[in-house]
């Protein structure tokens, strides 16, 4: 049986681990896949997200454009790692159609459910709040109402309903770098009114990688061991914070039930690329795909506010690791 429950995706951008390398989860070797000023708007892309669509890839991408303002683009890839974006902001009109800018947006995570595209990312609602919006046809771009009232950030949308409804992960904040932060979890039947707010996991555990805020990273992904998720760990140093990336497991049909927490960190800053940047020492999970068929798992992540970078796993690894390290937190 099949750990990884979902689609195959042969074409999995994918190199094998390295050989003598002991962890669970390895940088691809030609990190970063996009670098400074990629387009002429754009002066970083990083904290980005890639679904594979029609045998190749689509994103939508952060891009901090050169006045130092962030918003999100579209972008396609003929092999997820290669990557041609617009020079323009994803073009978002209403629900009437007229046209509805963002004031700015950053962080996007990008999910598929019933043949649409829904792209969640932290918007400007009079202050850091999750927005919500979704093409059919990556043509028209439709934003939904903010799903939940300032302050919050890392909103993640679940790939499919769970018990007829659909569940947004996010991370209620203040209006500036957070100094603290747990995960919480809320449901709709309609994607418009949300409730039954729950409390999924908070900062710290034994060790410090994670003390200080966490974050839902990436969309989760349905295995036989309930859902797998990847997320952001922040801790602070005397010269500022550092972003880990780690993981959990959450119940399949409550996820706000937690069932393994990773106490080691699976990736955290250490390469040129994720110590040194616009901001140091960030690895910023946004998104995952995935191989069904073989397990094997592409995360793609923000290095150091400047970068775009790709990391490898293989779920029953990833798994087994998890649950080796689990710690009650
Ligand atoms: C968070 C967000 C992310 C960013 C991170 C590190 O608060 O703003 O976009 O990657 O800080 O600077």
């Amino acid at each position: 049986m099949k750990t990884i429950i979902g689609a195959s995706l042969p074409n999995i951008p994918w190199e094998e681990k390295p050989a003598n390398y002991n962890e669970p989860m390895w940088r691809y070797s030609k990190n970063p896949v996009i670098g400074w000023n990629p387009t002429e708007s754009i002066a970083r892309v990083y904290n980005s997200a890639v679904l594979p669509h029609e045998g190749q890839f689509i994103g939508v991408f952060r891009a901090d454009h050169k006045n130092g303002r962030a918003n999100i683009h579209f972008g396609r890839s003929k092999d997820g790692i290669n990557f041609d974006i617009d020079d323009h902001v994803i073009p978002w009109v209403d629900r009437e159609g007229n046209p509805f800018p963002v004031s700015y947006a950053y962080d996007p995570r990008f999910v598929k459910i019933d043949d649409i595209f829904y792209v969640i990312w932290c918007d400007d609602m009079h202050g850091a709040s999750i927005g919500m919006g979704y093409t059919t046809d990556l043509k028209n771009w439709v934003r939904l109402p903010n799903p939940l009232m300032p302050f919050n950030r890392n909103g993640v949308l679940f790939p499919r309903k769970i018990n007829g409804m659909y569940k947004l992960l996010s991370r209620p904040s203040d209006s500036g770098h957070t100094p603290f932060g747990d995960i919480f979890i809320s449901e709709s039947p309609d994607l418009i009114y949300w409730g039954n707010h729950k409390w999924v996991m908070g900062k710290g555990g034994k060790g410090w990688w994670q003390g200080v805020k966490i974050g839902s990273g990436p969309v989760p992904i349905e295995t036989t061991e309930g859902w797998l998720m990847f997320y952001h760990g922040v801790s602070t140093t005397c010269n500022g914070f550092v972003y880990s990336l780690g993981a959990v497991i959450l119940d399949i049909d409550e996820p706000s039930k937690v069932k393994y927490r990773c106490g080691n960190y699976l990736l955290t800053p250490q390469e040129p690329y994720e110590v040194a940047g616009f901001v140091p020492n960030v690895i910023f999970p946004c998104q995952n795909i995935y191989d069904a068929e073989t397990g094997r798992i592409a995360i793609y992540y923000g290095a150091a506010d400047t970068y775009t970078a790709i990391a490898f796993c293989q779920v029953d690894e990833v798994i087994a690791y998890i649950k080796k390290h689990h710690e009650e937190v």
